[in-house]
């Protein structure tokens, strides 16, 4: 990374940390916005007249029409960056220099997502609007039956971390897996607080088909030691999706200290963890891996995929496709289904398939 990118990541994470509110706090995004959008973003020497700057370079081009040049003169450079940064409409966008740039969207719907590459104009000195969205790799997001909500942009591997307590949904886990294949994501399964024991064990023996299927699974402590997670993330842009409590943010923490994402104390009384961060946050690790924090989820509605979309992302029924008697099976109460065959011989997980007819039945 380049040490002015370094310095401005490091100024804006130590800004973070003094800002006079707790996370949680749902205007959060808003007052961390504002504050950052008063002081941090102004680049040494750069002019504030815009069009003085702009009227330079017009007088140089003889061809230009006058129309052309008046539209010109009238509007900012096109800058590119990347979203670094997602409030519910307000975004942190990186220039190449590594400037900060507070953004805002024209308009209501908001579609951009974390990790976004786009094109923005400064509306003044410190804040821009989005014009446009570079065509993305990837998308990661979840739907509910109307709405659909976006995870991460452009990244190429998803890491669900789960943790020996609290206590996590292995539909959940099922969902974030099959969101992940269908976007053609190396997917990690991260198993955190190994450092309680019995809790520990117990996760463990959750997670065991999930290596028998063929998942990688890496248990660590993001309390202990978070670096054995480091060789995963080399090359790739990689998200932490999970529950709330499970311990992103301190994997965060514990491999970029600086990155001071908050944690908080989990609620043993509820025995779920309460939601700490509130927006994604896209963290550079060097100049070929990225990592990007996000909140808790409680749902990962899948709405968005087909019926054949789920079943691929269950990758062990693979070898069942196309044997169940009807072609349009949806593998429920169906005669001569193959896959609640190989349920009942024990060829497959028959609590695999009943993810699967959960996700397949859409109630989330
Ligand atoms: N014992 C133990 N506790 C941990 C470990 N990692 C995280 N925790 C604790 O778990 C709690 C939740 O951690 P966070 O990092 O805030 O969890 P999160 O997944 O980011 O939560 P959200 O931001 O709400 O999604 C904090 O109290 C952490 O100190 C670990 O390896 N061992
Ligand atoms: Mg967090
Ligand atoms: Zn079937």
């Amino acid at each position: 990374m380049k040490n002015s990118t370094l310095f401005l990541l490091l100024s804006f994470a130590a800004s973070a940390q003094a800002a006079p509110f707790a996370e949680g706090d749902p205007q959060a995004g808003r007052k961390l916005f504002d504050q950052y959008n008063c002081n941090s973003c102004h680049s040494p020497g750069r002019s504030s007249n815009i069009s003085a700057r702009i009227s330079t370079r017009a007088t140089t081009n003889s061809n230009e029409r006058g129309d052309e040049r008046l539209d010109r003169d009238l509007k900012p450079p096109v800058l590119q960056g990347q979203v670094v940064a997602a409030f519910s409409r307000q975004y942190l966008v990186e220039l190449p220099g590594g400037e900060l740039l507070p953004c805002l969207t024209r308009g209501k719907k908001s579609a951009v997502a974390c990790g976004d590459f786009v094109e923005l104009r400064r509306t003044s000195d410190n804040q821009a609007v989005i014009e446009k969205i570079a065509p993305r790799k990837t998308l990661l997001h979840r739907s509910v039956a109307f709405r659909q909500k976006f995870i991460a942009a452009n990244v190429s591997q998803v890491i669900v971390v789960v943790a020996a307590e609290p206590s996590f949904d292995d539909g959940l886990l099922a969902r974030c897996l099959v969101a992940a294949h269908d976007q053609q994501l190396e997917a990690l399964i991260v198993l955190n607080k190994c450092d309680l024991g019995e809790l520990a064990a117990a996760a463990r023996a959750q997670l065991a088909p999930y290596r028998s299927i063929g998942y990688r699974v890496l248990e660590l402590s993001a309390k202990t030691d978070a670096a054995p997670l480091l060789p995963f993330l080399q090359g790739h842009t990689s998200v932490l999706v999970g529950q709330s409590g499970m311990g992103k943010s301190t994997l965060v923490n514990a491999l970029l200290p600086d990155a001071r994402a908050a944690t908080r104390e989990i609620s043993a009384a509820l025995d779920s963890g309460k939601h700490t961060t509130t927006h994604a946050r896209l963290h550079h690790l060097n100049a070929d891996s990225h990592l990007i924090d996000c909140p808790g989820v409680q749902a990962f509605g899948l709405h968005h995929l087909a019926l054949g979309d789920i079943e691929e992302g269950f990758v062990e029924f693979a070898a069942y496709r196309g044997l169940c008697r009807f072609r349009n099976c949806r593998h429920a109460h169906e005669p001569g289904c193959a896959l609640r065959e190989a349920a009942e011989e024990g060829k497959i997980l028959a609590r695999r398939l009943k993810l699967f007819q959960d996700i397949s039945s859409r109630p989330e």
